[in-house]
């Protein structure tokens, strides 16, 4: 019977099954390696803890799960720790922070150690991916600390159940059978999310329905967190600042009104009283159309100010987005967050975090970085990158964004000379910051694989790796991920892993090359439609952005154009500014480059654009070809899934290449170089194919 079970779950790990991609990275298929199945379980055949909280039970869940599954018996528990071989244990050690481990392992014994039963919950987990991976247990000695204190998912989530730029079905959360029934999903989200140490979550849309603050939501609210909570997750809410209107019936939301101040107080006491150890509230003030202080006449300051004080009682944050930005005539709206939030530097009370996205302007293929990094010295910045992929193809396309985030951490803001990373400065080692975050805005849904794209998994896995140490690669963290979600042979192991690491400049290649950006589909934001010349705003058209004209293509941000580039700290400054030494990736964030103007390498930027959309196009089909070479290797279903998305791809990487060379050659009026043959299809029937997204 025994061996029939383990032939079966064998199989299972061949892949000869089909698989759903419900278990995300936490896949404990039966180990093939007998020597090495055995060598793990003489170390973890029994289990003691010195502690018994509600993480102590998880803990214990998961190691079973893991075991079981992994080496196909359960780890008993034992009271003593001298009769256990994995020894977990609330001590003290070397590293104070709250949240760190140690994992150290003799013989046949191991110890977990950390100062609180969270911390042992994550050393853990990192023993159980070090089984997934198939690494050693042998003489390990780990101390491992979060370098960012919160690391974060924000949801998109309305309280309808759809979700705001969300591709991978309806929201998660189902507030019509909160609080009475709790979704096995919750548990399975909360086990995925302490697998890689998020330790918070935004739970609604930052454009918010002031909804979620009423007392009957609240009670929903909390019955998610009491969820969450063994697994070290805080629930977090956005807010809608004229929420003193909306429930309230007062007849203003000014931040400086007393019985404004009052009704805020009384909401974050009954908040506290219910869910002690709430998060914080995050806030979308004066931007895109959502109520704010500016309404009355006040400041982003005044109106994070007022929501601080009413949170400081509780030691609860505000998480105040700087992603604001009114349309000004003669401005250029990749300034305007710095401008509006750097004046106030120093004056923002002590809880409260200012959220940078990852851009100047929105989330694109690539943008250079925020000059708010770099720019805050006395308030806490973070980073919110975004992990749905509003401006990367939805879930058609695939994109690993590791890529993506380790360069932009990576980048120099040269505030206290060479060396100063955005890194540094997220991670508070910079300014000495005493708040630190990361978020990403999730890309997860209903759908049973969570993300849709089965790959868009691994963007999840990377945003709570790389907030625990932005010092992981992108190529450690798909390695880790592929064996951890795969567990096949090493050749497709690589190839899978290659695919994902080139997999970003493959998509910015077919649609924003040598930094083309928001010339994508209006409003749903799919597809080209470099040819949006009128939007509600101009800011929001895409002309506004490539400028292309007879004489060249992009947006002159030098001292000669709009002279944001002075937002940055001279030798960053100096990267951008001339257009002969420029980055060719972001020449046109930074430049009015004429068409005939020539690269370093030889190539004029025609040439060059042209040379990305084809080439992109071509990489696109080869990750087909790739893909092929996985049949039989990793499960079924995800293979088909996986392989009919890249036939999506492909196709709508033919439209992007050839509306962009369509449209952008009636400015140029250059032949298409050679060998690349001219596009067929003729500009209007280009332009109609993204009429199927706009009814969406
Ligand atoms: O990228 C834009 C999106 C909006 C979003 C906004 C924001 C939640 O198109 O859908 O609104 O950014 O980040 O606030």
């Amino acid at each position: 019977m025994r061996i029939i079970i383990l032939l079966l779950l064998s199989m299972i790990s061949f892949g000869s099954f089909a698989d759903d991609g419900y278990r995300l990275w936490l896949k404990y298929d039966l180990i093939k390696n007998e020597t090495l199945r055995k060598n793990y379980a003489q170390k973890l055949t029994t289990v003691s803890t010195n502690f018994s909280d509600e993480t102590a039970k998880v803990t214990i869940s998961e190691i079973q799960k893991a075991t079981s599954g992994l080496l196909g018996f359960t780890s008993k528990t034992m009271t003593s720790a001298s009769q256990a071989n994995l020894v977990l244990k609330v001590g003290s050690i070397a590293n104070k922070n709250a949240e760190a481990f140690e994992i150290i392992s003799s013989k046949n014994q191991i110890n977990i150690t950390a100062n609180t039963s969270k911390g042992v919950l994550y050393g853990v987990f990192e023993l159980i991916r070090r089984m997934q991976t198939l690494a050693s247990l042998e003489n390990i000695k780990i101390a491992s600390a979060p370098k960012i204190q919160l690391r974060m998912l924000n949801h998109w989530d309305n309280n309808n159940g759809t979700i705001e730029r969300g591709y991978a079905g309806m929201s998660m959360w189902k507030w019509y059978e909160l609080p009475e029934r709790i979704d096995p999903r919750y548990i399975d989200y909360a086990r995925a999310n302490a697998s890689i140490g998020i330790n918070g979550t935004v739970l609604n849309n930052v454009n918010a329905s002031a909804r979620f603050i009423t007392s009957e939501y609240l009670g929903k609210v909390k019955a998610l967190a009491d969820v969450f909570r063994p697994y070290g997750i805080k629930v977090f809410l956005s807010v809608n600042f004229a929420s003193p209107k909306i429930l309230g019936g007062l007849k203003t939301a000014d931040p400086l009104d007393p019985e404004v101040k009052q009704w805020w107080k009384n909401k974050a006491d009954e908040v506290y009283k219910l869910i002690p150890d709430f998060g914080g509230f995050v806030v979308k003030a004066n931007s895109e159309g959502e109520p704010g202080p500016m309404d009355f006449g006040r400041t982003h300051k005044d109106g994070a100010n007022m929501l601080a004080e009413a949170m400081a009682p509780h030691n609860g944050l505000i998480i105040w987005r700087a992603f604001v930005y009114n349309f000004d005539p003669k401005g250029d709206r990749f300034a305007a967050a710095y401008n509006e939030f750097k004046r106030f530097d120093g004056e923002f009370h002590a809880n409260i975090i200012i959220q940078v996205k990852n851009g100047p302007i929105d989330f694109q293929v690539r943008e250079p970085i925020s000059p708010l990094f770099g720019a805050m010295e006395k308030t806490p910045v973070s980073m919110e990158f975004q992990l749905t992929q509003e401006y990367l193809g939805w879930a058609t396309h695939w994109v690993y964004e590791a890529p993506m985030f380790e360069e932009v951490l990576k980048t120099d803001t040269y505030a206290k000379g060479q060396g100063s990373t955005v890194a540094k400065v997220i991670d508070g080692q910079l300014f000495k910051y005493p708040l630190t975050s990361m978020i990403g805005v999730a890309n997860t849904g209903s759908d049973r694989n969570w993300t849709g794209h089965p790959m868009a998994q691994a963007n999840w896995y990377t945003l709570g790796r790389m907030a625990w140490n932005h010092e992981i690669t992108s190529a450690q963290i798909a390695d880790e991920w592929v064996k951890m979600t795969f567990r096949t042979d090493a050749k497709s192991t690589e190839t899978i892993k290659k695919l994902m690491l080139e997999s970003r400049e493959i998509y910015t290649n077919y649609t924003n090359p040598l930094g083309v950006h928001h010339v994508m589909g209006e409003s749903h934001h799919f597809g080209p439609e470099p040819w949006v010349e009128k939007a509600p705003r101009p800011d929001w058209t895409a002309l506004y952005y490539h400028r292309a004209d007879s004489i060249g293509i992009g947006f002159d941000r030098t001292e000669k154009g709009s002279n944001s580039v002075a937002q940055y700290h001279l030798g960053l400054r100096n990267k951008y500014s001339d257009i002969n030494t420029i980055q060719p990736e972001f020449l046109l964030w930074f430049h009015h480059a004429p068409w005939t103007h020539k690269l370093q390498n030889g190539k004029t930027v025609w040439d060059e654009m042209v040379t990305r959309y084809y080439e992109g196009v071509k990489s696109a089909e080869n990750m087909q070809k790739d893909w092929a070479s996985l049949k039989g290797k990793i499960d079924s279903e995800t293979f088909e899934n996986v392989e009919a998305r890249l036939k999506t791809q492909l196709k709508e990487a033919l439209w992007w290449r050839d509306a962009s060379v369509v449209y952008f050659q009636k400015y140029s009026k250059m032949p298409v170089p050679s060998p690349y043959q001219k596009p067929t299809r003729t500009f209007e029937e280009l332009k109609s194919l993204v009429d199927v997204y706009h009814v969406r």
